[in-house]
C-alpha cells in the first residue's frame, strides 16, 4: 500500500467527476501527479465528457495508476467498473486527502486528527456542532467533508489542529486506510439503496469508518445496526466503544439524565474503582434551547439532543473538557434548510426543510407538528426508497400534501395507501423552473391559520433544482412572492 504522504511515483491519475470534489482534487494534484485527466458528463473544462462507453473507459483506464471517484459515481458506472477489472486502484477524496495530510505548524506535530461523522441523517449538524465545540475549546478547526468543503483541502491547511469531518456513504464506500482519532455513526435507514444495491451494502460502507479508530467509536444505543457495525471493525488496541442515548447512560456511554447532558465514558474519577458510580455534566437541555423550533419554551427535538451527545462524545475523545463541550453547544447555530421558518403570513408558518432528502428525515421534521397542521411539500428523487413507513406513521400530521418532483409516484402512491382521506395536489413537473413556485401557491390554498406549510421533501433535489440549497432558496423566494403580491 502506498505510505502516507505521496501518490504512487509517477502517478497517472484520472479524476471521475469535476464538480466540487473533482476541482479539489485537481488543485490537490498538482504538482504530485505526473498527469490528470479529469471526465464529467456535464462540466465545463473536462478533459473527456463520454466515459459511458465501456471502450473508451477501458483505454481511459489502462493509461493510469490511480482514480479518484466523485462521491456521486456509483460504482456501477462504467468507468468505475472498467478500473476494477483493470486492477487500478479507485480512492476517494477522502481516501487521496487521508494521504496527502500535511504536518501542523510547529515542530513535530505531525498531522491534525481527524474526528469523523456519518449516519443517515443528522450528520451535518453533528459535525458542525462538533467544530463549535472544539473551537469553544480553543482549537482551530473546520467542519468539512459531505457538509460542503472538500476533505483535500483541509488536510492540505497546516494552520488546523484537528478536523471535524462528515462523511457520507459514497465518500467511505472507496476509502481504505484512513484511521481516524474517533468516529460515530449516528443511525442507518434506508437511503442511497440504487447507489449502494442494498440496505447492508449501505450499513457495510458506513461502517468502513470505524476501521483502525485510535480512541473511540461512537454509536447510538437506540439503532443496534450502529452497535453492530462497532462490533464488526478492526479498531486500534484499547480503542472504546462509547454509546450515546436519550435515556440514563450506563457505564462507557454518554446520555441524559433529568435534564442534565451526561458523560459516563470520557470522565475520569479521582479514584479509579469509583468510575463506574460517577459522571461529569455536559451541560443541560437548556443549552440547547435555542434549537428547538416554533416559539421559546418549546420542546428540543429528540434527534437534535441525539446529535449534541454525539458531537460531545467525539470532542470527549479528543480531550475537551466538559465546560467547553457545554460553550460550543450554545453558540452553536444550524445551517440553512433545516427546519428554518422562512416566513409566517396570515397565520401560517413556511417551514424549509429541504436538507431532509429521505424517508427518515421527513419523519423526523413532521414528528414535530400536531395533528392534523402541515401542508407537506415533498417529492424528488426517491433513490429506491419506499414511503410507507414514513407516510404510515405520520399520515395523522398532515392537512394535505402537495406533490413536487419529476416522478411523484412513489410518495403519491403511500399516500392513497395510507391517508386516503388526505388531499393530494400533484405539480405538473412539465416547467421546472416553476415547480416551487406552482407548489407554494398550492399550500397557500390549502392551509389555514394555524397550519404550518412544510418542505420536507424525503427525497433528494437533483430531478428538478441542482441542490437542496437550490430547493430551499426556490421555496423561501416563492414564498416571498406571495407575500409581496399579497395573493
Ligand atoms: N458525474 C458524472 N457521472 C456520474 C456521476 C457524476 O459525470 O456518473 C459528474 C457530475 O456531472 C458532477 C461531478 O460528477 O459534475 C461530481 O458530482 P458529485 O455528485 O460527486 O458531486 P460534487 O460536486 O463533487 O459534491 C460532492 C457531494 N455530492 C454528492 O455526494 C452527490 C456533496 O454532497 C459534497 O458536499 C461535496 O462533494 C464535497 O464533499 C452533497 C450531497 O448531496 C451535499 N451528499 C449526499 C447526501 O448528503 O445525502 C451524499
Amino acid at each position: 500500500m502506498t505510505p502516507p504522504g505521496r501518490l504512487p511515483e509517477g502517478a497517472r491519475v484520472v479524476v471521475a467527476g469535476l464538480g466540487v470534489t473533482g476541482r479539489a482534487v485537481v488543485a490537490a494534484l498538482a504538482g504530485r501527479a505526473a498527469s490528470v485527466v479529469t471526465v464529467d458528463a456535464r462540466a465545463e473544462g473536462a478533459h473527456v465528457r463520454d466515459a459511458d462507453d465501456p471502450a473508451t473507459a477501458a483505454r481511459l483506464v489502462a493509461g493510469a495508476d490511480l482514480v479518484v471517484a466523485s462521491p456521486g459515481w456509483a460504482p456501477s458506472t462504467p468507468l468505475l467498473a472498467a478500473a476494477r477489472a483493470a486492477g487500478v486502484p479507485v480512492w476517494s477524496e477522502v481516501e487521496l486527502g487521508w494521504r496527502l495530510r500535511v504536518d501542523r505548524e510547529g515542530a513535530g506535530r505531525g498531522p491534525a486528527p481527524w474526528l469523523a461523522v456519518t449516519g443517515t441523517n443528522g450528520k451535518t449538524t453533528t459535525v458542525e456542532m462538533l467544530a463549535s465545540i472544539l473551537t469553544a475549546a480553543g482549537l482551530r478547526t473546520a467542519a468539512v467533508g459531505n457538509v460542503g468543503t472538500p476533505v483535500v483541502q483541509a488536510a492540505l491547511d497546516p494552520t488546523l489542529d484537528v478536523l471535524a469531518v462528515e462523511l457520507s456513504s459514497f465518500q467511505l464506500h472507496h476509502t481504505l486506510s484512513t484511521s481516524f482519532e474517533a468516529a460515530a455513526v449516528l443511525n442507518v435507514a434506508a437511503d442511497h439503496l440504487d447507489w449502494h444495491g442494498s440496505l447492508d451494502a449501505y450499513a457495510r460502507d458506513k461502517g468502513r469508518i470505524f476501521a483502525r479508530a485510535q480512541v473511540a467509536c461512537v454509536y447510538s444505543v437506540a439503532d443496534p445496526r450502529t452497535e453492530q457495525l462497532v462490533r464488526d471493525a478492526d479498531v486500534a488496541e484499547g480503542a472504546l466503544a462509547v454509546g450515546f442515548t436519550l435515556g440514563a447512560p450506563g457505564p462507557g456511554q454518554l446520555g441524559v439524565v433529568e435534564d442534565v447532558l451526561v458523560d459516563r465514558a470520557f470522565h475520569t474519577a479521582p479514584d479509579a474503582r469509583d468510575r463506574h458510580r460517577t459522571a461529569a455534566e455536559l451541560g443541560t437541555l437548556a443549552d440547547l434551547a435555542h434549537l428547538a423550533p416554533g416559539p421559546a419554551g418549546s420542546v428540543v427535538p429528540a434527534h437534535v439532543v441525539a446529535n449534541a451527545l454525539a458531537a460531545a462524545a467525539l470532542a470527549r475523545a479528543h480531550g475537551v473538557d466538559a465546560a467547553a463541550v457545554r460553550d460550543g453547544l450554545r453558540a452553536f447555530r444550524p445551517g440553512a434548510h433545516r427546519i428554518a421558518q422562512v416566513r409566517e403570513l396570515d397565520g401560517v408558518a413556511w417551514v424549509d426543510d429541504s436538507k431532509a432528502t429521505n424517508a427518515h428525515a421527513a419523519a423526523a421534521s413532521l414528528a414535530g407538528y400536531p395533528a392534523a397542521s402541515v401542508v407537506w411539500i415533498a417529492g424528488g428523487l426517491a433513490k429506491g426508497a419506499s414511503f410507507d413507513t414514513l407516510v404510515a406513521g405520520r399520515a395523522d400530521r398532515l392537512r394535505a400534501a402537495v406533490l413536487i418532483g419529476v416522478d411523484p409516484e412513489p410518495i403519491r402512491g403511500a399516500l392513497a395507501r395510507h391517508a386516503p382521506e388526505v388531499p393530494v395536489v400533484v405539480v405538473d413537473p412539465g416547467d421546472t423552473g416553476s415547480v416551487m413556485r406552482r407548489a407554494v401557491a398550492a399550500a397557500r390554498d390549502l392551509a389555514r391559520p394555524g397550519d404550518t406549510v412544510l418542505l420536507a421533501p424525503a427525497g433528494a433535489s437533483q430531478d428538478q433544482f441542482a441542490s437542496y440549497a437550490q430547493r430551499g432558496e426556490a421555496f423561501a423566494a416563492a414564498v416571498a412572492e406571495l407575500e409581496a403580491t399579497g395573493r
